[in-house]
């Protein structure tokens, strides 16, 4: 089986059950060797904890690229999610050209927004910024709210299929390469994520849990990552990532005093199972 060198690039929030506490232990239950930069040191997640600390680790990216270049250290995926600054984004772009492996994917999560709304801490020159990592990267994992902010589509909360085409095509126009866009729901009971690769489009729909839960993006990123680095096609990656993220919902819906994040741990061994399924022909 093969073994990849995964980076992924995103902050610590010391509790909260999001970006590299989540993206580590999954990507390393991928089976594959992960490499890390945080971003960014919080105390917690922006997204419900109030008076959480904040140290941005921007300039310690160059110094940490500088050393493994001098080191010959190179990567077979490098996974973006929740940057601390937008100078970050060139030296996440640096990093894209300079420490990829032959055949390295990249793979940006613009985790910048949901609902309609930026992230506490972002603002419009960020999202400018974004645009530029997003549309260099080899495949693209945005919400709704995301791929509106990086096209200037309006955002929707009631659509329809003709809008998610719109919006997929203007991701393309705007030069993206790969697109799963996330969490596109056209009823109550169901929602899903859409894969286009610029010319063809599928829809994978899947069970909705009726409550938001924090950090579900990023066990989704992670999840993706993983699957595409075992040799699953982007569409599989997909549909096991959509899966192990319902099922981390799952896990913790019984339980109202989790709000913060969702218990992916103890389905980790799902994740791994799925790993393992063949999957369909597309
Ligand atoms: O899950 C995305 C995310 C990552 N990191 C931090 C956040 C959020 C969402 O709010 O606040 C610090």
């Amino acid at each position: 089986m093969s073994y990849k060198r995964i980076l992924t690039i995103q902050d610590i929030s010391c509790v909260g059950q999001c970006s590299l506490t989540v993206a580590q232990p999954i990507l390393s239950a991928s089976g594959n060797e992960t490499c890390i930069i945080p971003s960014a040191v919080l105390s917690s997640h922006t997204a419900g904890f109030k008076g959480y600390t904040f140290r941005d680790l921007t300039e310690d990216i160059p110094l940490i690229a500088e050393h493994w270049k001098s080191e010959g250290i190179l990567f077979d995926a490098i996974y973006t999610g929740y940057l601390g600054s937008a100078k970050q984004i060139d030296y996440v772009k640096d990093i894209f050209s300079s420490l990829g492996r032959e055949g390295c994917v990249t793979i940006v999560d613009p985790a910048m927004a949901d609902n309609g709304k930026l992230y506490v801490g972002f603002d419009a020159p960020f999202v400018e910024k974004m645009k530029e990592l997003a549309f260099c990267a080899d495949i693209i994992l945005p919400n709704i709210t995301e791929a509106c902010l990086l096209t200037g589509v309006d955002y929707l909360e009631q659509y329809d299929g003709d809008y998610i085409r719109y919006l997929v095509r203007a991701l393309h126009d705007s030069g993206a390469g790969k697109v799963v866009l996330t969490g596109v729901s056209y009823n109550t009971e169901t929602t899903g994520v859409v894969v286009c690769d610029g010319n063809s489009s599928c829809y994978y729909e899947h069970r909705r849990i009726p409550k938001g839960s924090h950090g579900t993006g990023d066990v989704y990123a992670a999840a993706f990552t993983g699957a595409l680095a075992n040799g699953k096609t982007v569409y599989d990656s997909a549909v096991i990532a959509a899966e192990y993220t319902v099922k981390c919902i799952e896990n913790t819906i019984g339980d109202p005093s989790h709000w913060y994040g969702v218990k992916f741990e103890p389905v980790l061994p799902y994740y791994i199972e799925l790993l393992k399924r063949p999957c369909k022909p597309e």
